[in-house]
């Protein structure tokens, strides 16, 4: 029989829980990204899902490893030393408790800005992990604007730059956050339920590009409502439309609701990069993608309005309703 003590029990109580994921869902699209037809498939996969699997992308899997073994590391220093890069304002390292507005998680991370005035001095941080965030997060932006480009082909958007210089650009304000989902045996024996590590919500930048370890836990919404359960695959990365592009492409591309549970028996590791505009880039959909007549579904905002506001709400709010026309 498992015993916890009552110290452990009132912790997990501030934790909300799920029923294990059934099946793993297969209908996730996966593009390769050197086929021919990828173009249209990235655009239908963001229509349909505003999800997708991408393979054949050219980002190493020893760089992936390297960063992974290097996070791995991390975590594993006392709590006390983690500490000292946090709390994260809204960079650093986190335990348990996401942004800024009462939202927690059975996760512990670190959020780095992508442009490294931004980010205070981490004195908890080693140099070897600071070096590999940065050489994946520069490998990593290459890819998401390469898809960017395809996307804005595939829409005949007059200049192939239109979505990927966003994130390109010196000033893009972009991030990148290292999550660690811990296991936590003793609930799954004792309620058969597994923590909520990061609740739903949706990614308010442009694009975000997640990789992870092989421990499941990541979770989409479907069209219909539905949650499931996306394969976990070292290999690939997921990739996941924000509520950005949901506007610039005036409702066409769905930023898609997720969430990770934690694995009651393995750590979950997951790298993402989010991929945002600069803080003055006005966010509205783009002419060439409207119809002859058709309405902006959405009033005109820039990035930082944007960021500001996210930043006032809660992580499952729907922050893009405050943004609607009526
Ligand atoms: C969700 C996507 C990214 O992880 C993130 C998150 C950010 C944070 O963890 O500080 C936010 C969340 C995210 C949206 C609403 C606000 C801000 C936590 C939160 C409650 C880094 C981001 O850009 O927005």
């Amino acid at each position: 029989m498992v015993v916890l003590s009552q110290p452990i029990l009132d912790d997990l109580a501030q934790f909300k829980t799920c029923k294990p994921a059934p099946d793993i869902f297969t209908g996730i699209p996966v593009i390769d990204l050197s086929d021919p037809n990828a173009k249209a498939r990235v655009v239908q996969a963001c229509k349909d899902f505003g999800f997708f699997k991408l393979i054949n992308h050219g980002v190493s899997m020893e760089l992936f490893s390297l960063l992974e073994a290097e996070a791995v590391n991390f975590f594993k220093l006392p709590q006390q030393e983690k500490q000292k890069s946090g709390p994260p304002t809204p960079f650093g390292y986190g335990n348990k408790r996401i942004g800024p507005n009462g939202d927690v998680g059975w996760v512990e991370y670190l959020l780095f800005s992508t442009n490294s005035a931004q980010n205070p001095i981490f004195p908890g941080i080693p140099q070897t992990l600071w070096c590999l965030v940065n050489e994946y997060v520069s490998a990593v932006r290459n890819m998401a604007c390469e898809v960017l480009e395809m996307i804005a082909d595939e829409l005949r958007i007059g200049e192939k730059d239109a979505l990927s210089r966003l994130i390109r650009d010196e000033k893009s304000d972009s991030c990148f956050r290292l999550n660690h989902y811990p296991p936590c045996p003793e609930l799954q024996a004792l309620s058969g339920r597994n923590l909520i590590g990061f609740g739903e919500h949706t990614d308010p930048q442009i694009i975000s590009v997640l990789r992870s370890n092989n421990t499941s836990g990541l979770q989409i919404c479907l069209r219909d409502g539905s949650w499931v359960s996306v394969p976990s695959d070292h290999a690939s990365f997921y990739i996941n439309v924000g509520d950005s592009l949901q506007v610039m492409s005036n409702g066409r591309f769905r930023s898609v609701k997720h969430r990770v549970l934690s694995d009651s028996l393995k750590s979950r590791v997951s790298l993402i990069y989010f991929g945002g505009p600069g803080l003055s880039e006005k966010i509205r959909p783009l002419s060439s993608v409207m119809e002859e007549g058709e309405e902006s579904l959405y009033k005109e905002f820039t990035w930082s309005e944007y960021k500001k506001s996210a930043y006032k709400s809660r992580l499952g709010d729907n922050r893009l309703s405050l943004f609607e026309k009526s």
